[in-house]
């Protein structure tokens, strides 16, 4: 069952700001990751430790950064065979955070602690044209965190 159908929504209302409302700073960044149609260029490795990551979105279309740990001895590839045999059964990643539906043009931070390992950078966002997740066009990456 949807946890919305459970009950996990809340309402929000957006007012205008006060006058004389100063926007708060930026968050200062140490790795920044591009979200383009359909690929993740990280602009220096991510390590093993923590790190506020801003996330930029170059493409046409809407995606996200979820960030995945794969389970020992698992690659993308194993992530691969998981979703063409219907997902079932233990999914080869564990996800460990990200930012989720980053319009174009938009950026924002997500504060995340790695251990070593391997993980996968990944969109799962349906296509804009034929609606199937932009892994399937090739946006998912597997990288090593040391
Ligand atoms: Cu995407």
């Amino acid at each position: 069952m949807l946890h919305v159908a459970k009950g996990m929504s809340h309402r929000l209302v957006v007012t205008t700001a006060s006058a004389g409302a100063v926007a708060a700073p930026e968050p200062k960044a140490d790795v920044t990751i591009t979200l383009a149609d359909y690929s993740f260029t990280t602009s220096t490795p991510l390590t093993a430790g923590t790190h506020t990551i801003r996330v930029e979105n170059s493409g046409a279309q809407l995606h996200e950064l979820t960030i995945e740990r794969l389970a020992p001895g698992k690659t993308v590839a194993d992530f691969r065979q998981w979703v063409a045999g219907g997902m079932r059964g233990m999914p080869p990643v564990e996800p460990v955070g990200g930012f989720a539906g980053l319009d174009t043009g938009r950026h924002g931070w997500v504060t995340i602690t790695l251990t070593p390992g391997n993980y996968l950078l990944n969109c799962y966002v349906p296509d804009a044209k034929d609606g199937k997740p932009h892994f399937v066009h090739g946006m998912v990456e597997q990288i090593t965190v040391r």
